[in-house]
């Protein structure tokens, strides 16, 4: 079987993998988190793209596709040669820009069907407070006001439009990130009942 994904995208702090989490309790996908997988390859004192990966995160800008991809293709793989079955993704932060959606295609065209973009809308100055609050115990080095402002402003200026992309051909499902984690959820239960 195909992988069969749905990426998640919004801007810092709009509850992805929140909602992510709670999407994989109801109906049964794998979370990978792009962000998550970059903070762990981080985090091994042997990878040779350790300091790069702290420098794109710290400054909000987006990690080459070659390593993103390698992380996410690994995880896809080694999930389903576990259980073939378990062929649902959910894709979390990625992709985040141009070089990201070629890199995708590149590489995965043909291998992977993407259901939908599943889209968390919200406000910037909510996505910032979110993040801030987070900061005070998530010990993440773009937690703090000055990677926050870049990390938006990435988001509006790569991010956006790939998700603008996706709206032209019909794949995106907006849900308002702004209201409570339940109400939130509310919406996006809605969304998986109706894609299956
Ligand atoms: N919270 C969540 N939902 C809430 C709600 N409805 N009401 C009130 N509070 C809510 O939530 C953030 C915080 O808000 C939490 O404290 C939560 O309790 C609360 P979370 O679910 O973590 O939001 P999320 O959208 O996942 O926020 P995150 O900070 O993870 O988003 P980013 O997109 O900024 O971070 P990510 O980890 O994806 O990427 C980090 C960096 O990695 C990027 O900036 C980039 O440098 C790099 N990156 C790449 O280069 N390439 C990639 O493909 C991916 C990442
Ligand atoms: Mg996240």
């Amino acid at each position: 079987m195909k992988p069969l994904v749905v990426f998640v995208l919004g801007g810092p702090g709009a509850g992805k993998g929140t909602q992510c989490s709670r999407i994989v309790q109801k109906f049964g996908y794998k979370h990978l988190s792009a962000g998550d997988l970059l903070r762990d390859e981080r985090k091994k004192p042997d990878s040779q793209y350790g300091e790069l990966i702290e420098k794109y995160i710290k400054e909000g800008e987006i990690v080459p596709v070659e390593i993103t991809i390698s992380l996410l293709k690994r995880e896809m793989d080694q999930t389903m040669a576990v259980n073939a079955q378990k062929n649902k993704f959910l894709i979390d932060g990625f992709p985040r820009n141009q070089d990201n959606l070629q890199g995708w295609n590149k590489t995965m065209d043909g291998k992977a069907d993407v259901a939908f973009i599943l889209f968390f809308d919200c406000d910037n100055e909510i996505c910032i407070e979110r993040c801030l609050e987070r900061g005070k115990s998530s010990g993440r080095s773009d937690d703090n006001r000055e990677s926050l402002g870049k990390r938006i402003q990435t988001y509006l200026q790569c991010t956006k439009p790939i998700i603008d992309l996706y709206e032209e051909m019909g794949k995106v499902r907006k849900v308002d990130a702004s209201k409570s984690v339940d109400e939130v959820f509310e919406d996006v239960l809605k969304i998986f009942d109706k894609e299956g």
